[in-house]
């Protein structure tokens, strides 16, 4: 009985560390043209750069739900392995949460908060 829970914990651990979660850190600059904006995306997962992504970036602000409709773009690899980039042409300055899709090698969902300012 012991013995065949135990096998049970092992057969499971794996599968624990395959849940670890996607991350995602977001800078983004004003290009000067309004509300245009160039964002940087890192992307992990376990403190390691997640590479050879398709990356969908999307964004809307919870503030105004319904008000905006802003066309989800595909974001580019960057110079470093776990870097995306991607413009963003937003309608106004102010709280966005901007939504990464990722698929390839691994899929997920991310939101992020973003503040932007003009
Ligand atoms: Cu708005």
């Amino acid at each position: 009985m012991a013995k065949s829970a135990l096998l049970l914990i092992l057969a499971l651990l794996p599968c624990a560390a395959l849940a670890q979660r996607a991350k995602a850190d977001m800078t983004c600059t004003h290009t000067g043209t309004d509300f245009v904006y160039d964002c940087t995306f890192q992307i992990t997962r376990n403190a390691k750069p997640l590479p050879d992504l398709t990356v969908i970036v999307g964004a809307d602000m919870p503030a105004m739900p319904m008000a905006h409709n802003v066309k989800p773009v595909k974001a580019r690899p960057g110079k470093t392995a776990g870097e995306y980039l991607a413009r963003l042409d937003l309608e106004m300055p102010g709280e966005w949460a901007v939504k990464l899709r990722l698929s390839g090698p691994v899929r997920d969902v991310l939101v992020l908060h973003y503040t932007f300012k003009q």
